[in-house]
């Protein structure tokens, strides 16, 4: 007889007991309830637990499809980290099921975990010091290393929006810097150093603007290079650790994506728009740009002999490394590269041409060294049209993204260094793959590190087209899973995605080892103590309410204030079972946060408006999580001008989008 979800074995019972963990939390709440007539008995457990039985019969599916099944209740392998696009946001998701595990809020309002304008009091605060802004386009997530492998401490993001990097540590999984860089217009490339270790965290401004954009060399616009003459665009170096910026490297052209190597010299960012041109014919036109390369001990020197400039108020070094300088290295690259990075051997950086239909294999050894950098180049090798992104399975073979042929290619490294030196008889070619559809960037499993362990490679794909019902004019973005373990590519699933998969990277989920449970509440100095609540009244206009949150009782459930009042609640959620969140929603306030176990979040709001609101928990945390609530009463104040009621709220009145005013009633077009 199959076993009932709801029998508890001896070890989950004793845990029971004990309440340590979430199972057996849910277990006695369920009892709890269940002997409170609330729930009825079976089905109200399995209800609250979610114990859907899914099984899935694997009988007649192939078996590179088979071998990517993540059984319910088991683990993946591999954890990926997702940029989000105009999202703003980081996801996280397991590899090889493609299930998204977590989405976390970095440069964006997000009322589902509280964070931002709407959100905390921190993360709002975070985002204001960071230029006030609450939306951001997140384009390349890197994780911190150490000798060449991920470390496991942090995730690094940039928002090209308004030239930031933030970090999110991986203990908490939360956003908990963002540093606005100095005189940059659109930070496009990120990257981490590799070795030692993580180290500088390196920014590649995309859009040249003047130094600094005060106003300054504005020229009048026309058909002349003569208006972008003074605009420069600037590689940025942040400390990983402190996140403070160190110093910034002025370039010659643009920058588009950058890369480090595995010994920790260089960091080198694409260009494709070296004539600095204001419009695509402009921008376009020069049939050779570069991979310019910053040479980071010879940096660190000229910073510390004080040979840099500073750029308006900023007081960061600047040094200048346009052509010329032997701070930098400018290696040609057909026409307008894109993407850069490392083999993971470490022995090259493959750049990838964009609007040429080739990859230029760039020498590391001879970065530098050379006289003339085109002598740096290993081998151009033409893979088809649209090339954006490569990465490695080390074992020698390099995946390159085709974004206007909408496939994959395979190529052997060595063997395309081999036929452009002349050799007819390799192929270096070994297998295009249709994806669907327009691929930007691709993540192979461990393939940012020198570890690669070949096994998964992911598409992410700007296009669905045909692969899923139709969901209205935005379609799902793709991506899709491919099998890289033998010789040929094998396609194993479509999956669907929200606003952008822009790049991923994916690691061994070991690689990702200080993951926590619940906060230690020794960490928050504001911690409130059960007992301790209350409501303090610290100016004419200003009161702190001291809220404690232990399932599923509030505390405490009701406070006065006055009309005019500026109100900040501290919530301690003092659960220290796993998992076991609680939620504070100020109705008619315009605040959500939530608060994990062990944890203590502060929101502050303006009580405008006299009358009774109920403050409620949003996250479903026990069987009496409806009743866990509590009421703001807001005392009339005469003479206060009271926030007024919208006219559609008194009226009963409907609100409707004008933009659909002319349109016919759905279904009669
Ligand atoms: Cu290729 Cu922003 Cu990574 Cu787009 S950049 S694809
Ligand atoms: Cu606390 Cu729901």
């Amino acid at each position: 007889m199959e076993k009932n979800e709801n029998d508890l074995t001896q070890e989950e019972d004793s845990q029971v007991v004990k309440g340590t963990t979430r199972r057996g939390f849910l277990s006695t709440m369920g009892k709890i309830a269940a002997a409170a007539g609330l729930l009825g008995s079976g089905a109200g457990m399995e209800a609250l637990s979610g114990c859907a039985k899914a099984p899935t019969s694997t009988a007649s599916v192939p078996a590179s499809v088979a071998k990517a099944l993540v059984a319910p209740g088991k683990w993946d392998k591999y954890m990926g980290f997702w940029s989000g696009g105009p999202s703003g946001e980081v996801r996280v998701k397991g590899i090889p099921s493609m299930k998204t595990l977590l989405r976390i809020p970095v440069f964006n309002n997000d009322t589902g975990r509280g964070y931002g304008l709407t959100g905390d009091d921190q993360s709002e605060k975070m985002l204001q010091d960071a230029g006030g802004y609450y939306e951001g386009d997140t384009h390349h997530p890197h994780l911190s290393y150490t000798d060449g492998d991920f470390n496991g401490k942090y995730l690094y993001i940039n928002d090209k929006s308004a030239g930031r990097i933030a970090r999110i540590r991986l203990d908490y999984f939360q956003t908990d810097a963002i540093t606005a860089l100095p005189n940059v217009s659109a930070v496009h490339g990120l990257a981490t150093q590799r070795y030692p270790k993580t180290g500088y965290v390196f920014a590649a401004s995309e859009f040249e603007v003047p130094m600094p954009n005060d106003g300054r060399d504005i020229v009048p616009t026309g058909n002349n290079a003569a208006q972008t003459k003074n605009y420069w665009t600037l590689l940025s170096a942040v400390d990983g650790e402190t996140m403070a910026v160190k110093w910034q490297v002025m370039v010659d052209g643009n920058q588009d994506n950058m890369t480090t190597d595995y010994k920790g010299l260089y960091v080198a960012a694409t260009c494709y728009n070296a004539d600095k041109g204001w419009n695509v014919p402009t921008m376009t036109k020069p049939p050779v740009a570069w991979a310019v390369f910053v040479n980071i001990p010879r940096v660190e020197a000229a910073v510390k002999a004080g040979k840099y400039k500073t750029i308006g108020k900023s007081s960061v070094p600047v040094l200048d490394g346009r052509h010329g300088s032997d701070l930098t290295y400018y290696v040609p690259v057909e026409k307008d590269p894109h993407g850069i990075s490392p083999t993971p051997d470490g022995k090259y950086f493959v750049a990838n041409g964009k609007l040429a239909p080739k990859v230029t294999v760039i020498d590391l050894e001879k970065v530098f060294k050379e006289k003339n950098p085109k002598d740096a180049v290993a081998a151009v090798l033409t893979v088809g049209v649209g090339p954006l992104h490569t990465v490695y399975d080390g074992r020698g073979n390099a995946y390159t993204t085709l974004f206007v042929d909408s496939q994959m290619v395979k190529w052997n490294i060595e063997d395309a260094i081999k036929a452009y030196n002349g050799d007819k008889k390799v192929k270096p070619i070994i297998q295009k793959l249709d994806v669907q559809y327009q691929p930007g960037h691709n993540a192979a499993t461990q393939s940012d590190t020198n570890k690669p362990t070949g096994e998964w490679l992911v598409s992410l794909n700007k296009f669905s087209k045909d692969r899923f019902l139709p969901v209205g004019p935005r379609f799902p973005e793709n991506d899709q899973l491919i099998d890289i373990s033998g010789h040929k590519m094998v396609l194993v699933s479509d999956n669907p995605v929200y606003i952008e998969p822009h790049q991923a990277t994916i690691a061994l989920a070991d690689r990702i080892k200080y993951v926590k449970k619940v906060y230690d509440p020794k960490y928050f100095a504001n911690h409130v103590a059960g007992g301790t609540e209350g409501v303090k009244r610290i100016g004419p206009h200003r009161v702190i309410v001291k809220l404690t949150g232990v399932a599923p009782i509030l505390t405490p459930v009701y406070f006065h204030v006055k009309e005019g009042d500026i109100v900040t609640v501290i919530y301690s959620n003092n659960d220290s079972v796993e998992n076991l969140a609680h939620g504070f929603n100020m109705t008619m306030h315009g605040k959500n946060i939530n608060i994990d176990p062990g944890e203590t979040k502060e929101v502050t709001f303006t009580a405008d408006r006299a009358g009774v609101y109920w403050y409620f928990c949003t996250i479903f945390c026990h069987a009496l999580h409806l009743e866990m609530r509590g009421r703001m009463i807001v005392e009339k104040v005469p003479g206060y001008r009271s926030r007024p009621i919208k006219p559609n709220r008194l009226s009963g009145k409907p609100s409707f989008d004008e933009r659909f005013k002319d349109f016919p009633e759905v279904g009669k077009a």
